[in-house]
C-alpha cells in the first residue's frame, strides 16, 4: 500500500468568500480526507496532511515559503512513498520549480496541484486535479518534481501558468506534458536529466530586479531600477536576446553591470524560447562574461534556479556555468 503524505500551504482550492475576497478558511481537511474514503482505496492512516501556518494566497510565497514546504517534505520523506502539495495557482510554478532544484536527492515523487475554484462545489476543478494529483503519486511512473492540472502531468521546472481562470491553466511550452490522463492516462518520455545537487542549503531571499524591455523604454529608467545594485538581475528580452541596442547608453549599462560582477541573466519574452546571445546584433553586446542566457527555461525555472544558486553563495561565474547546465531537467543543454 502506498503512503502518501499532503503538504496544504493555501490557494484558492481551500478558500472561501468574505467581505474583502476569497480568503483561507474552508475545512480542506475533512474535505480531503471525505473525498480519500469515498474515491479511492487509500486507507485514512495512510494519509498524513500538513497544513502550513499561515495558509497563504501563492502570491505572498516567497523563497521562505518555498523553504518551509521542503523542510516539510523532508520531515515526513521516511514515513511517505509519495507527496502532495496543494498550492495556490498564482505562484505554483514557481515553487514547483523552486522544489525541483532543491529535491534532486528526495528519491520520491512530489506532485502539486491546486484549483481555479474553491473546493466543494459541483463547478469546482478541486476534486479532479486532487484526484489526478494522487493517482499521479499511486502510479508508480511520476519522477521528480511534477504539477498536475487540467488532466495533465508536468515536470515541475518546465511549467507555467497560462490562464488565469481555465481549468486547463498550465502548459509547459517547451517540452509539453509528461502524462495526460484518461483510461490509460498517456505517459510521455521523461527526460528530466539533470546533475542532482547534493545537500543545497536552503533558500534565502535576494534583492533580483526583473527587467522587462518595451518598446520605447529609456536607458535611465533601467539606470533607476538597478541603483542600489541588486545582488543579481533577470532581464525580459525581446526574442532570442534582444534589447534596444539604439537606446543611447541602454547597451553600456547592461555591460558595466556585468563587468561590475552582478550576474544578469537574459530571458526571452516569448513563452517558447531558446536564448542565443550575440545572434543578432541588438543583442551582441551582452556576449559578454557575466552575461548568461536561460536556453529554454521558463521565467519562472530561471527565477527560481538564480535564487537556488545565489542560496549556494556561488560566485558570479559559478552562477553563470550553472545557469547553463541541468540540475533537474529545467533545460535541454546545447539546444534540442
Ligand atoms: N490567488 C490564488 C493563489 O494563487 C489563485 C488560485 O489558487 N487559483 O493562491
Amino acid at each position: 500500500m502506498t503512503r502518501i503524505h499532503v503538504t496544504y500551504t493555501g490557494g484558492t482550492i481551500g478558500m472561501v468568500e468574505s467581505a474583502g475576497g476569497l480568503v483561507p478558511g474552508a475545512d480542506l481537511r475533512g474535505w480531503l480526507y471525505r473525498l480519500l474514503e469515498d474515491e479511492s482505496d487509500l486507507r485514512t492512516e495512510d494519509v498524513t496532511l500538513t497544513e502550513l501556518d499561515p495558509l497563504i494566497d501563492s502570491s505572498n510565497a516567497t523563497p521562505e515559503s518555498w523553504q518551509s514546504i521542503i523542510d516539510d517534505l523532508w520531515a515526513h520523506h521516511d514515513s511517505a512513498d509519495a507527496f502532495v502539495v496543494l498550492h495556490g495557482t498564482d505562484t505554483m510554478a514557481f515553487t514547483a520549480a523552486a522544489l525541483s532544484y532543491a529535491l534532486t536527492d528526495f528519491d520520491r515523487p512530489v506532485i502539486l496541484t491546486g484549483s481555479q475554484h474553491p473546493l466543494g462545489t459541483i463547478v469546482s476543478d478541486a476534486t479532479a486535479n486532487v484526484t489526478g494529483a494522487i493517482n499521479a503519486a499511486l502510479s508508480g511512473k511520476a519522477r521528480g518534481v511534477t504539477l498536475f492540472f487540467g488532466h495533465h502531468l508536468f515536470a515541475g521546472n518546465r511549467v507555467t501558468k497560462r490562464s488565469s481562470w481555465a481549468f486547463e491553466g498550465f502548459e509547459a511550452p517547451s517540452t509539453g506534458p509528461v502524462a495526460q490522463s484518461g483510461t490509460p492516462w498517456h505517459w510521455a518520455h521523461m527526460d528530466a536529466e539533470g546533475r542532482g545537487w547534493t545537500d543545497p542549503r536552503p533558500y534565502r531571499r535576494y534583492d533580483v530586479p526583473v527587467v522587462t524591455f518595451v518598446p520605447g523604454v529609456r536607458a535611465q529608467r533601467l539606470a533607476r531600477m538597478i541603483d542600489p545594485r541588486p545582488d543579481a538581475v533577470v532581464l525580459r528580452t525581446y526574442g532570442v536576446g534582444n534589447i534596444p541596442s539604439d537606446e543611447p547608453g541602454m547597451s553600456r549599462l547592461v555591460a558595466d553591470l556585468a563587468d561590475s560582477g552582478v550576474p544578469v541573466v537574459v530571458t526571452s519574452q516569448c513563452p517558447q524560447a531558446e536564448v542565443m546571445l550575440g545572434r543578432y546584433g541588438a543583442g551582441a553586446s551582452m556576449d559578454r562574461p557575466g552575461i548568461c542566457g536561460a536556453d529554454d527555461m521558463t521565467f519562472e525555472a530561471t527565477y527560481t534556479k538564480l535564487m537556488f544558486l545565489l542560496s549556494q553563495g556561488l560566485t558570479t561565474s559559478d552562477v553563470c556555468r550553472w545557469m547553463a547546465s541541468s540540475i533537474a531537467g529545467e533545460l535541454a543543454e546545447g539546444g534540442r
